[in-house]
């Protein structure tokens, strides 16, 4: 009997104690969902924000250095309520009797644009959450939108206006624009951003990569002012398989949705005018014969789209890119892709992200010095300004995501994050007439789930843009000891057999070269996404010994002979044109942070290298 009671009794227990802990889920739940409300995506991406009415935000803000994200968390670690998260900035001084523990007006800043890494000696490896907060004045203007504008924060952004946090936004090389109208104030707007660059297992890039993790508002921040309706998005570009025409599709945003819409390029005496849907949406197409862009013609005209209400002016190039067999044409002719890869960081000695103009102009004139018609921005989207200033200088891109290396292939929520930096990518360039190539991952380890993943992002690639061709950095693989080729899966999904190879640095020796065999069974143009040796500007030695200037010519001399004797190759994109900061690479007075693969040091020295790439690329 009393066996009996004390069973019972011990069931009741359990279930009290499983009421409890449900109860106890709920109520964390419920915590976590009210503090998480404001926390809403970003608007719809604005395009061509650099053709729009902007008010800078950049300079110096002030900043708070949060390892333990205490400004975010309460010591439970349950988000704070808006009172208490750094959020709600308080003035430490306004009461001295009050208690904060965090105090804005200090003398600690970061520039913006500009990563926290290079700009403070104990932030060198510093990766996790740093408060940014911008004090500004906005005049008000009557029937204006205005959105914050950011041209890529890594890796995590939670955006906070006068005390509330309205937007959070995930991925670090692309841009998102938070819809601030009716929230703005006329003076000491509070604007603060929790950017955390922790790196995640499931994130995208995962917590492995060979490029510097810098973290900040690496790229420049901007308030956009647009009508209460305003064109946010548009495609205009030559029609497929009719290149006496173009054809497009322009998006408006807000209320009055149906407007006349009238897209014009004065240089051609081309224009048309078409009717938006309820949706604010219009497709049109109109007669043009413009001289098509290409390297040695980077032509651009102005287009200007009108709307009712709106009007923004574009420069844009048109061109066709396809593959014939082996051969990628250009505006119908086979183009030999003499490239380089590139990753955002600054030339010369300052190092750290790359976000302007100027460095844009440094890096690209490079490569052109080098005599390049092509550039792989790798590993993630550069900033804008690079993409641009290819454009005008003749430079094709092959524009890339951080689907690197052994990213987690069965979860959705990292699929759903790839996704969302491919779309974002795609939004922000696909009028850019330079950007021949999307490309969707590099050196990913064969496998069922990783196919899967890499099919759904082709497919939206090609569905969101079917007039670019498809890649992704491949790699390749041994036949016998001198035959290689490509085994990859992907290669039957992707416009070209892109693949990285290291034969003489990390495969055998330079001679290894001499002797390389490479066949390809399937006829689609072959291209060389990577390729090259580490050499310390100014080292020199004999050609067998490693990081000499002397073994990396030796290894550019062997490779691009070797590479004369493989069939369909179409281009070539060599590692790298700089060397760049990555704490993979740790040999004291040789590599000290850097890989030095680059053709330039991070000083600007132009390495004996760079002068075979040179030499070769002119006799093509
Ligand atoms: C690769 C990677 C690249 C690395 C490079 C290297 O295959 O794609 O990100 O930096 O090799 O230097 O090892």
């Amino acid at each position: 009997m009393s066996g009996k009671i004390n069973i019972l009794a011990h069931h009741c227990f359990l279930m009290e104690n499983l009421m409890k802990r449900l109860l106890l889920l709920l109520a964390v739940l419920l915590v976590s969902t009210i503090s998480y409300a404001g926390e809403d995506a970003p608007a719809p991406q604005i395009v061509n924000v650099p053709g729009r009415q902007t008010i800078s935000l950049d300079g110096l803000w002030k900043t708070i250095v949060d390892p333990y994200e205490n400004g975010y968390y309460n010591y439970r670690m349950h988000p704070h309520g808006e009172a208490s998260s750094y959020f709600a900035d308080r003035d430490f001084d306004a009461d001295r009797t009050v208690l904060y523990e965090y105090n804005f007006n200090t003398d600690r800043n970061l520039i913006v644009p500009g990563d926290w890494n290079t700009q403070r000696e104990n932030l060198y490896y510093y990766e996790g959450t740093v408060w940014y907060r911008n004090i500004f004045d906005y005049e008000m203007k009557p029937d204006t939108r205005t959105f914050i504008y950011f041209g890529a924060a890594n890796y995590e952004a939670i955006v906070g206006l006068n005390g509330k946090k309205i937007a959070k936004h995930v991925g670090g090389y692309t841009p998102f624009n938070v819809e601030v109208t009716g929230k703005l104030k006329e003076e000491g707007n509070s604007l603060i951003v929790k950017v955390d660059n922790k790196r995640h297992a499931d994130g995208v890039p995962t917590l492995n990569s060979d490029w510097w993790n810098y973290g900040g508002l690496t790229r420049s921040v901007m308030i956009v002012e647009t009508p209460m309706t305003f064109i946010r998005d548009y495609c205009v570009q030559l029609k497929s398989g009719e290149p006496k025409r173009i054809e497009g599709w322009i998006q408006l945003d807000g209320e009055q949705a149906q407007q006349d819409v009238t897209v014009a390029i004065p240089e051609l005496k081309a224009s048309v005018k078409v009717r938006t849907d309820a949706e604010g949406r219009a497709s049109f197409e109109m007669k043009a014969k413009p001289e098509y862009w290409c390297p040695g013609n980077p032509k651009l005209y102005d287009v200007t789209i009108t709307s009712e209400t709106d009007s923004v002016t574009d420069r844009i190039g048109f061109r066709t890119v396809e593959t014939r067999g082996t051969e990628i044409l250009l505006n119908g002719e086979p183009v030999f892709c003499k490239g380089v890869s590139i990753h955002e960081e600054m030339p010369y000695s300052e190092s750290g992200r790359a976000y302007s103009e100027d460095h844009a102009r440094i890096l690209l004139g490079w490569a052109k010095e080098m005599g390049c018609n092509f550039v792989r921005l790798a590993h993630y989207p550069h900033n804008e300004h690079m993409v641009r200033v290819a454009e005008e200088m003749g430079l094709m891109v092959w524009s890339e995501i951080p689907v690197y290396w052994t990213i987690q292939f069965e979860n959705p929520e990292t699929y759903a994050n790839a996704e969302a930096q491919l779309v974002d990518m795609i939004t922000r360039d696909r009028n850019r007439a330079n950007v021949i190539i999307w490309s969707v991952a590099n050196e990913t380890p064969h496998g069922k789930p990783r196919l899967e993943f890499l099919k759904k992002l082709i497919d939206k690639t090609r569905q969101m843009d079917p007039t670019r061709l498809v890649s992704a950095a491949m790699e390749k693989d041994n036949i016998d000891a001198v035959t290689v080729t490509v085994k990859d899966e992907l290669v039957d999904y992707v416009d070209l057999i892109s693949f990285n190879q290291y034969v003489g640095w990390y495969d055998g020796s330079t001679e290894k070269c001499d002797r390389m065999n490479w066949v390809f069974d399937i006829k689609k143009p072959v291209f060389i996404s990577e390729f090259g040796g580490g050499a310390v500007y100014g080292r020199h030695g004999d050609v067998t010994e490693r990081f000499t200037e002397e073994y990396q010519e030796d290894l550019y001399q062997r490779s691009v002979n070797m590479f004369d004797r493989i069939e369909g190759l179409a281009g070539t994109t060599p590692w790298i044109l700089k060397d760049f900061r990555s704490p993979r690479r740790q040999i004291v007075g040789i590599q000290d942070d850097f890989n030095r693969k680059g053709l330039i040091s991070d000083q600007g020295g132009k390495k004996k290298a760079f002068y075979v790439m040179k030499k070769w690329y002119e006799s093509k």
